[in-house]
């Protein structure tokens, strides 16, 4: 039992583009419970629950102000347990998303940190008086150069008490001080009462910042006044000793759970200290590698991604993890743009196209995740201006870049291609009004091509996408290969057929990816071997090897 989850694939739900059940125009959990055969249907074993928890919503939840009740905008703790009964009930998990590296700003532990220096929770946040020589409130005055991850410095003053607070994200989320025996026994009495309610783990929000180096350098680098800092917070001197700390503290001696730190920055070297089971830390991380090929030095500043970087990083991930740890595996989430309109196609070959991705993804060794909509092969939507946009760091990015003299048509065209909006518009369940999601005026504008690309339309096609999800998990479930085979990396120099194999005893699969609009033959060593091989995903052809457009396959020897 203690590493089901090698097995196991998890479906990422965010609860405000899921399914409205009262017609709010924001989804909520009776909607989930509700849509819960959809999951069911497509065999995955595990929900993970993007944050319900009461906020203010500034960065759609991820500024919690109770980390012990849920918000009536998705609905009560009831509504909750009755969620997790129905997964249960039907053998799936639930792990919930864990956002301890900041809390909201309404949270009572910063109402009471905020509210005098000498106040018990003060040193719960990171509170510093202006830089030596300055005055509060003066351009520079700010403890330390950091930059906030949603643009602008990372401190805030606090007028009331002249000193500044840290805040890696927005001004409503500022950081928890870890180095706080407190804070920290705070955090894990919540998780054990959540995991006592019968959760079963938790995917943990940038949990490699919660260790920031507490001297608090200045950070280095380009980026003028204002650069990131994040070699004193991203995988910080004492991260090893929390984690270790949280797993004896919550959850030695229970079984059946699965735990997944969500760590920006993280190196491979540090993900197999992460993930070594005898560490006793976490089950697996989530990388951003293979996720910032195509960026610059921000995520606005686009450029085109080559195949061969993406085998790179991801080989070099498959190898890194090979004889310890263990990696997970995913191309989209609630922050990232939508995978087909990203890496692929998602005009005239965007059924094939998802179809691909999908295929590469999960005959990788690891834990696939598969994001609400993906398994529908959702796009990117139509943006037009910037008032289509709700997103924070979205937002705040257009403000600083039109204000520093960007040409606005310039910036918005990076969000159309990297906002995470994208990937929050509401799940296409039908081809009515507002895609079967909400009988009143969803929150965020639902993708025009929802006529086409729909749940309803997709499971009655046996050829859509979503069955072809369906199948990918099944062989996960059914042959140990998929699971537990060595990975090997062919072609590697090929800027267009992504190809490698899986080896388990004398089962040997070869999977192949076709990332270019163009026909091409997978040009390999011994290609006679394959020719005779079982076709297990993928449409037959006459010559195996032969891929069109955008297509996937993979070949049992
Ligand atoms: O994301 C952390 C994080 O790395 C993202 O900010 C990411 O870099 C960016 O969105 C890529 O565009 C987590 C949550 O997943 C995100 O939704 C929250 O906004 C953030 O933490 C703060 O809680």
């Amino acid at each position: 039992m203690s590493e089901w989850w090698k097995t196991a694939v998890v479906y990422q739900v965010y609860p405000r583009s899921f399914a409205d059940s009262d017609g709010d125009g924001i989804g909520d959990l009776p909607g989930i419970t509700a849509r819960l055969d959809h999951l069911a249907a497509l065999g995955v074993d595990v929900l993970w629950l993007s944050p319900i928890y009461p906020s203010p919503q500034d960065d759609a939840g991820y500024d919690i102000s109770d980390y012990r009740d849920v918000d009536p905008t998705f609905g009560s703790l009831a509504d909750l347990d009755r969620l997790l009964a129905e997964l249960h009930a039907r053998g799936m998990k639930l792990v919930m998303d864990l956002v301890v590296n900041h809390t909201s700003d309404e949270h009572p532990w910063f109402a009471e940190s905020r509210s005098g220096r000498a106040m018990a929770k003060r040193d719960w946040y990171w509170w510093r008086p202006p830089r030596a020589g300055m005055r509060a409130g003066d351009p520079g005055a700010e403890p330390t150069n950091w930059r906030s991850a949603f643009s602008g410095p990372a401190w805030e003053l606090d007028p009331a008490t002249g000193e500044y607070y840290l805040h890696i994200f927005s001004r409503k989320q500022p950081d928890l001080n870890w180095e706080s025996p407190e804070v920290r026994e705070a955090v894990y009495a919540m998780m054990r009462w959540w995991l006592d309610r019968g959760v079963d783990g938790f995917r943990m929000d940038v949990v490699n910042f919660i260790s920031k180096d507490p001297a608090l350098p200045d950070g280095h680098g380009a980026g003028g006044a204002f650069v990131t800092g994040s070699e004193h917070y991203i995988c910080g001197p004492r991260i090893h000793e929390f984690l270790a700390e949280m797993h004896r503290e919550v959850f030695a001696g229970r079984d059946g759970l699965l735990t997944v730190g969500e760590m920006p920055g993280v190196t491979v070297d540090e993900a197999r200290l992460f993930t070594d089971p005898a560490r006793a830390e976490l089950d697996m991380v989530f990388q951003f590698e293979h996720v910032e090929l195509d960026q610059g030095a921000t995520k606005w500043e686009l450029r085109p991604l080559r195949l061969t970087d993406l085998k790179a990083s991801l080989a070099r991930w498959q190898a890194g993890l090979a004889d310890v740890g263990w990696n997970s595996l995913y191309w989209g989430n609630h922050d990232q743009p939508r995978a087909v309109s990203r890496y692929a196609d998602d005009g005239e070959h965007r059924v094939r196209a998802a179809k691909m991705l999908a295929t590469v993804l999960h005959m990788h060794r690891g834990t696939p995740y598969v994001y609400q909509g993906e398994e529908l092969g959702m796009t990117n939507a139509p943006f037009a201006g910037v008032e289509d946009f709700r997103d924070i760091e979205s937002l705040n990015h257009y403000a600083e870049a039109v204000a520093a003299g960007e040409d606005p048509e310039h910036v918005l065209a990076s969000l159309r291609a990297m906002g995470r909006d994208n990937a929050r518009t509401p799940m296409q369940w039908d081809a009515s009004e507002h895609a079967g999601f909400t009988t009143g005026t969803p929150w965020l504008a639902v993708n025009p091509n929802h006529v086409e690309i729909n749940a309803e339309a997709a499971r009655a096609d046996p050829g859509s996408v979503f069955h072809h999800y369906r199948r990918l998990i099944e062989l996960r479930h059914t042959l140990p290969v998929v699971a537990h085979g060595d990975f090997t990396m062919l072609l590697a120099h090929d800027e267009r057929v992504y190809a490698f194999t899986r080896r388990l005893g004398d089962i040997e699969l070869l999977v192949l990816g076709n990332f270019s609009g163009e026909p091409v033959v997978a040009e390999l060593p011994e290609p006679e071997r394959w020719r005779a091989a079982e076709l297990l995903v993928g449409e037959p052809a006459d010559e195996p090897l032969m891929l069109r457009p955008w297509e996937g396959r993979v070949l049992r020897a």
